[in-house]
């Protein structure tokens, strides 16, 4: 079956389908309409700065390639972007692209989107579905490496002795387990680096501040604060600060993602190291779309590079940052 759906297709073609449709349609009925291609995107939410820049990413990609973009906001619900995704797969849309709130749960829409010939793209997050066949590739970053990157920086600052508080970002999602478990890895062979405690903030930064704030009255002892994301990051450093103590000095922070609050942060010393997670991969996405569409091998993983910002490049960054 060719998948030329961006080259080829046609109006007549969608009709001729159409007529014939039935639950389980063939690809030819997504082929592209004179209009060009349409793309039925289901953003996870907009519980951070980090998702607010891969947002614009998207559409701004979108806009440049030409396509016809459809974007829902799934609120950080995976029910709202399961029926997102089946509404996408309703309107015959020639591609879907989702970022997985969490990565359990979607193999049964999943197949939906394939017994309808409907391609699928994972952004950003991953499913645990053991069918890979059910997308066809994943664009986003390593979190795992994130995590022992966040590890590696904050032992050096804390010269390998620390009790950790751990901020994590919404449980069942892929960067907050796999966040947790390359910070865990990298941190056994430090034996004076311990979590005391350890909880989700949902990304969000008012729930980081919330959760933050709870877990230091109950560890005064802390001296180190991991945070899955930057949002949260500020949540807590403003906790610290109400609670009168001085974020940098009292608690040494290693955040990820790469706001400008937090590289700010990081150029007053409040903030130690922030690991990057590339948002900016809308360009990216959209040009393995195309590939795909001219019924080229597009890789099974692509894998966004991402920087490590202290206080020695921080302004270097600091301009590009969102
Ligand atoms: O780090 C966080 C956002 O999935 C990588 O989601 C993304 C994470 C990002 O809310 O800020």
């Amino acid at each position: 079956m060719s998948r030329k759906w961006l080259i080829t297709a046609g109006a007549a073609l969608l009709a001729a389908s159409a007529l014939a449709g039935s639950a389980t349609s063939s690809p030819a009925k997504h082929q592209r309409a004179a209009g060009g291609i349409t793309l039925g995107f289901s953003q996870v939410g907009s519980e951070s700065g980090w998702r607010t820049a891969n947002t614009k990413s998207i559409q701004s990609s979108a806009k440049a390639a030409g396509i016809n973009l459809k974007f829902s906001d799934a609120q950080q619900k995976q029910e709202n972007q399961i029926a997102a995704i089946r509404s996408y797969i309703q309107q015959h849309v020639n591609v879907i692209a989702f970022s997985p709130v969490v990565e359990s749960g979607w193999d049964a829409v999943l197949n939906e989107a394939k017994r309808a010939g409907i391609p699928v793209i994972l952004t950003d997050r991953a499913v645990d579905s053991k069918d890979t066949s059910l997308y066809k590739t994943f664009i986003g970053s390593d979190f795992i490496k994130e995590g022992e990157m966040a590890g590696e920086y904050l032992a050096k600052a804390v010269n390998g002795k620390a009790k950790i508080i751990e901020l994590q970002g919404t449980i069942g999602s892929s960067p907050a387990n796999d966040r947790q478990k390359g910070f865990a890895d990298y941190i056994k062979d430090h034996p004076d680096m311990q979590i005391i405690a350890s909880q989700s903030g949902d990304f969000a930064r008012d729930k980081g501040r919330q959760v933050f704030e709870t877990l230091y009255q109950a560890h005064p002892e802390a001296t180190a604060l991991y945070s899955h994301n930057d949002e949260m990051t500020m949540g807590a450093i403003a906790a610290m600060e109400a609670a009168g103590k001085v974020p940098g000095k009292d608690l040494i922070i290693a955040s990820i993602d790469g706001t400008k609050d937090a590289a700010n942060a990081l150029s007053s010393g409040k903030v130690v190291v922030v690991v990057e997670c590339n948002p900016k991969f809308g360009p990216a996405a959209f040009a393995a779309v195309e590939k795909y569409g001219n019924g080229e091998k597009i890789e099974a993983r692509l894998v966004n590079t991402d920087r490590v910002f202290t206080k020695d490049n921080v302004a270097a960054y600091l301009p590009e940052a969102y």
